[in-house]
C-alpha cells in the first residue's frame, strides 16, 4: 500500500509521537508557561472571565466565542496567551541601563519575551546604544513634531491585529487626516488573500459561515488549517459534530495530530478515561502546494458522478440550479475539468485518483458541507487561485448561503478581521471618504497605500522615512529578515506601541521610541470609568471586552489614548476632531464607527454585549453576490499548483509552521507537544526517504538554501538545521516559523494580493560544514 492509501477510516492509529490533542497534554501545557511565568493566583480567577459576556476576550486568536459558553471558555494556547501577558516579570528601565541594544540582538526571541511586561515609554539614545526612559509627553512631542517633519506618504502606520475596534478606527482616521492610506496590516502576511480573493469571486472579504452552521453542518472539508494549535477551541464544536455523525475530510501535507483526535479537557469523562474523538475521518498528505490540482480532482469526480446520474436518470450532484441561478462561468469550468487528466492531478497531487475520489464521494453524499481553509491556501504564489478554486468545489454543490454550508477561512490575530472592517486598509477604494469628509471636515487621501511588504522595500530604497508599530514584530513577521533589519534601522524614527520586548524594538531607527501599552484583561480606567473595548472574530461576530485585572505599571496606557495622544501631537487642530474626548469615551468612538459603517454597527452601544456577540452580517450568506458580475464567480485556474518555480532535480518545497508553544513571534517555549518535537525549534522535518537519497542520517545538521536567491543580491541561507524524519511527502519539508524566514524572499508572494509565500519555499539541503 503505498504512503498516500493510508486512510483513517477505520481504527484510528495514533501518532506514536502524539496523545490526543486537548486532554490532560493541555493541561501540562499550560501548567509549562504557568510555572514559566508565575502567575498570580488572580490569574486563574482572570481565566475563568475568558471569551466570557462581562468578560474580556482573549488576545490570542480570532475563533469565535459561542453564546452557550463553557465554565472555562479557553484554550490551551488562549491560557497561555493570557499567563504570558499577565506574568509578573518586568521589563524596566533599569533592564535597558543594564543592556546595549546591540548585546541584546544576540538574545533569543524566547529570552527578549521572558523579560516581562514593558513598564515606561523608552527612547533610543544612539550615543549610548541604549534606551531611556522618557515621559509620555516628551514622547508624544517630537514624535508629533518628527513626524509633521516628514512628508505624509513617507511614514507609515501598521497594525498589527490586536488592537480594538475604537483605537484601530482612530488610527486609520489619524493617518488619513495627516494624508496618507499607509496602513498595512497583519494580514498583509496572512487573510489578505481572502480578502483580496474571495472578494472578487463571492463579493465577501471574510467567510460566510456562523455558529448555527457549525450545529447543522454534515461534513468539513479541512484545506491547510491546524485547529488543534492555531484554533483550539474549534475542536469542540469539530468533535461534537463527530458525535453528531458529521464526517471531517483533511488535505495537508503534514499529518497533524491535532486533526485526528481531540480530547476534551472540559469534558470530566473524557478526561478520566482517556476517551478522545476522532477528528479526521479521511486524511490525505498532498504535496505542499498541489491544492488546485486536488481541488480540481475533486470536482472532476462531481462531475463524472453527475454524468452517471444523469445517464441513470438518478439524482443529479451537481446543484444545477444553484450553479445556474447564482454563479457565472461553470461551462468552461466544465470544459476544463473535462480536458485535465487524472495522470497530471495524479502527477501534481501524489495522491492517488482512488483517494481524491473517495474524498470527492464523501463530498457528494453530504447535503450540507463546509470548507474550512488557512494559510496552507493563502500563502503561496497563487493563494488567491487556491482560494477561488475552493469557491468552485463549494459552488459545484450550492454549499454557499445555506445553512450548515459555507466557506470558513479560520482568521489569526483576535481583531484582524475588525481592524479592516473599521479601515485600517492601505485601499481608499474600501473606505466610505464621503463619510470621512462629512463627519471631520477634510479631504482624504486617494492615492493607494503600501502593502506591509512593498512598505519594507520602499523603506530600503529610502523612500519611507518613520513607521509607527501598532504592535506586531515585523522584524520577525516579515520575510527576509536580513532586509526588513536594515530598511527598520535605516528610517528617521521608529515607534512601537508594544506589550513586551521583541526584535523589531533591537533595531531602532535613528530616532526611536518603545511606547508600553495595556493589555486586554487589564484595567483602562478614564473619566467615564473603565472602558469597553470591541473585536470582531472570524464568524464576523463583535463583542465587548473589559479588563478586571490592575495593569503591569502605573505608566502604561491604553492603544486607543496612545494614538490619540499621538494624533494630536502631529495634525493641526481641527473642531470636529475631538481626541481628548475620545480618550475620556469610547463609547463616542463606537458612535463615530456607527456613522461611518451604518449598516455593520447599527446600535454599536447597545448590541456590544449580547451574549456571543452580534452578527454584522454577510451579504455572501444570503446569496447576494457583491461581485463585478452579481453572481459567484466560477474560475478557471491557470496552473495546477499554487507554487511559484517549477520543481527540479534537488529542489524541496519548504513550508513555515507554527508549533503549539509559540503566539506568532512570541515564542512560549521549546516544546511542538502534537509533533514530537522537543527542547529545540532549529530543525527540518523531513520525509525519511528523500533523508536516504540525500545521504543524511536523522541528526545531521544540514543548511537550507533558498534555491532561486542567488540572482538576488544576498543569498537566503539558514544553517543549524537538525534533520527530522516525520511523516510528509516527498520533495515537501517543513520548518518552524519565524526561524525560517530568512529564506522567504520578500516580495515573492501571491500575485493578487502580495501576501508572502511563506509556504513555498524553493530550497536544496546542503550537509553543514563539520564544527
Ligand atoms: N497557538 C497559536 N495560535 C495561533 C497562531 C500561533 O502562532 N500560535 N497564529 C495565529 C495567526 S496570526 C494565524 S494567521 C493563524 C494561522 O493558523 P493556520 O492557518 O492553521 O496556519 P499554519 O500553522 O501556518 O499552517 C496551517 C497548516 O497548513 C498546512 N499546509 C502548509 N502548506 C500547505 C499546502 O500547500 N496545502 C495544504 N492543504 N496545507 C498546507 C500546514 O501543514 C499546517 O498544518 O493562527 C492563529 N492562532
Ligand atoms: N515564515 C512565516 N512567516 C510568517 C507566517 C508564517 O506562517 N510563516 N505567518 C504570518 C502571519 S499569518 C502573521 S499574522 C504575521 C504576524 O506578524 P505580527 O502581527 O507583526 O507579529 P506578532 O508576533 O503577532 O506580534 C508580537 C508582538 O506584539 C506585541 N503585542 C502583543 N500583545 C499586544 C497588545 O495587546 N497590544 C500591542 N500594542 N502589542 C501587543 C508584543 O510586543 C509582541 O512582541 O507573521 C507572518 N509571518
Ligand atoms: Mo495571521
Amino acid at each position: 500500500m503505498s504512503r498516500n492509501d493510508e486512510r483513517f477510516d477505520g481504527e484510528i492509529e495514533k501518532p506514536e509521537y502524539d496523545a490526543p490533542a486537548g486532554g490532560w497534554g493541555s493541561l501540562s501545557g499550560i501548567l509549562a508557561v504557568t510555572m514559566d511565568a508565575e502567575p498570580e493566583l488572580a490569574t486563574i480567577a482572570t481565566l475563568r472571565r475568558q471569551n466570557k459576556p462581562g468578560g474580556f476576550m482573549c488576545a490570542s486568536c480570532a475563533w469565535p466565542k459561542p453564546a452557550d459558553h463553557a465554565p472555562f471558555e479557553f484554550c490551551e494556547n488562549g491560557a497561555k496567551a493570557t499567563i504570558w501577558e499577565l506574568t509578573r516579570d518586568r521589563c524596566e528601565p533599569e533592564f535597558f541601563e543594564a543592556h546595549t541594544v546591540s548585546d541584546l540582538r544576540d538574545w533569543s526571541d524566547h529570552e527578549l519575551e521572558m523579560t516581562g511586561r514593558l513598564t515606561e515609554p523608552m527612547r533610543y539614545d544612539a550615543a549610548r546604544d541604549t534606551y531611556v526612559r522618557t515621559t509620555w509627553e516628551e514622547a508624544f512631542a517630537a514624535i508629533g513634531s518628527r513626524l509633521s517633519a516628514i512628508e505624509p506618504k513617507r511614514s507609515v502606520f501598521y497594525a498589527s491585529g490586536h488592537a480594538g475596534l475604537e483605537a484601530s478606527y482612530l488610527y486609520a482616521l489619524y493617518a488619513r487626516l495627516h494624508g496618507h492610506n499607509n496602513l498595512p496590516q497583519s494580514s498583509n502576511m496572512c487573510h489578505e488573500t481572502t480578502s483580496v480573493g474571495l472578494k472578487e469571486v463571492i463579493g465577501s472579504s471574510v467567510g460566510t459561515v456562523i455558529w448555527e452552521d457549525l450545529k447543522e453542518t454534515d461534513c468539513f472539508f479541512f484545506f491547510g488549517q491546524n485547529p488543534g494549535t492555531n484554533s483550539p477551541r474549534f475542536l469542540k464544536p469539530l468533535s461534537e459534530a463527530k458525535k453528531r455523525g458529521a464526517t471531517i475530510v483533511t488535505f495537508n501535507p503534514l499529518r497533524e495530530p491535532g486533526l485526528l483526535a481531540f480530547t476534551s479537557p472540559q469534558d470530566p469523562v473524557d478526561m478520566l478515561t482517556g476517551g478522545e474523538t476522532k477528528i479526521s475521518d479521511h486524511y490525505y498528505q498532498l504535496k505542499a502546494g498541489s491544492d488546485i490540482a486536488a481541488l480540481t480532482g475533486l470536482c472532476k469526480h462531481v462531475l463524472e458522478r453527475d454524468d452517471a446520474a444523469r445517464h441513470t436518470g438518478a439524482d443529479r450532484i451537481l446543484d444545477t440550479a444553484f450553479l445556474d441561478e447564482h454563479t457565472t462561468g461553470f461551462a468552461a469550468f466544465e470544459a476544463f475539468l473535462r480536458e485535465t487528466s487524472w495522470e497530471k492531478i495524479e502527477a501534481e497531487t501524489g495522491l492517488s485518483r482512488n483517494d481524491i475520489r473517495q474524498a470527492g464521494d464523501v463530498y457528494a453524499k453530504a447535503e450540507r458541507v463546509i470548507g474550512v481553509y488557512g494559510m496552507g491556501l493563502t500563502q503561496h504564489p497563487l493563494g488567491a487561485t487556491n482560494i477561488s478554486m475552493f469557491v468552485n468545489f463549494l459552488c459545484m454543490r450550492g454549499n454557499i448561503g445555506k445553512l450548515g454550508a459555507g466557506c470558513c477561512p479560520v482568521r489569526g490575530h483576535s481583531n484582524v478581521q475588525g481592524q479592516r472592517t473599521v479601515g485600517i486598509s492601505e485601499k481608499p477604494s474600501l473606505i466610505p471618504n464621503d463619510r470621512l469628509r462629512d463627519l471631520f471636515g477634510f479631504e482624504p487621501p486617494m492615492e493607494e497605500g503600501y502593502v506591509v511588504t512593498e512598505a519594507m522595500e520602499a523603506a530600503l530604497a529610502g523612500e519611507v522615512k518613520a513607521i509607527v508599530s501598532l504592535g506586531g514584530n515585523l522584524c520577525r513577521a516579515l520575510p527576509e529578515r536580513q532586509s526588513v533589519e536594515k530598511a527598520w534601522s535605516g528610517m528617521d524614527l521608529t515607534v512601537m506601541i508594544s506589550t513586551k520586548l521583541n526584535r523589531s524594538h533591537l533595531h531602532p531607527g535613528k530616532e526611536a521610541y518603545i511606547l508600553p501599552c495595556l493589555g486586554r484583561a487589564e484595567v483602562d480606567e478614564q473619566e467615564t470609568g473603565n472602558q469597553y473595548v470591541t473585536v470582531e472574530d472570524s464568524f464576523s461576530h463583535i463583542h465587548a471586552s473589559i479588563g478586571h485585572r490592575d495593569p503591569a505599571s502605573p505608566h502604561l496606557l491604553s492603544e486607543l489614548e496612545i494614538v490619540a495622544r499621538l494624533a494630536k501631537a502631529t495634525l493641526p487642530e481641527n473642531p470636529k476632531v475631538t481626541w481628548d474626548a475620545w480618550i475620556a469615551d469610547y463609547g463616542l468612538v463606537r458612535d463615530l464607527i456607527e456613522k461611518t459603517y451604518p449598516d455593520d454597527f447599527r446600535d454599536f452601544n447597545a448590541r456590544m454585549k449580547e451574549p456571543g456577540g452580534f452578527w454584522r452580517g454577510n451579504p455572501a450568506r444570503e446569496r447576494i453576490w457583491e461581485t463585478e458580475s452579481g453572481r459567484a464567480e466560477i474560475r478557471v485556474p491557470e496552473k495546477l499548483n499554487a507554487r511559484g518555480f517549477e520543481e527540479t532535480a534537488g529542489r524541496f518545497n519548504l513550508i513555515t509552521v507554527r508549533s503549539n508553544d509559540q503566539f506568532n513571534t512570541t515564542i512560549y517555549g521549546y516544546t511542538d507537544r502534537f509533533r514530537g518535537i522537543e527542547g529545540t525549534r532549529d530543525v527540518v522535518l523531513m520525509n525519511e526517504e528523500d533523508i536516504a537519497e540525500l545521504g543524511f542520517s536523522p541528526g545531521d545538521t544540514v543548511s537550507l538554501v533558498n534555491d532561486l536567491s542567488e540572482s538576488r543580491s544576498t543569498t537566503h541561507r539558514l544553517g543549524g538545521l537538525v534533520v527530522t524524519p516525520y511523516d510528509v511527502p516527498r520533495g515537501t519539508l517543513a520548518g518552524y516559523y519565524p526561524e525560517c524566514n530568512v529564506l522567504v524572499d520578500l516580495m515573492e508572494g501571491d500575485e493578487l494580493s502580495k501576501t508572502p509565500a511563506y509556504k513555498s519555499i524553493p530550497v536544496r539541503v546542503e550537509r553543514d560544514p563539520a564544527a
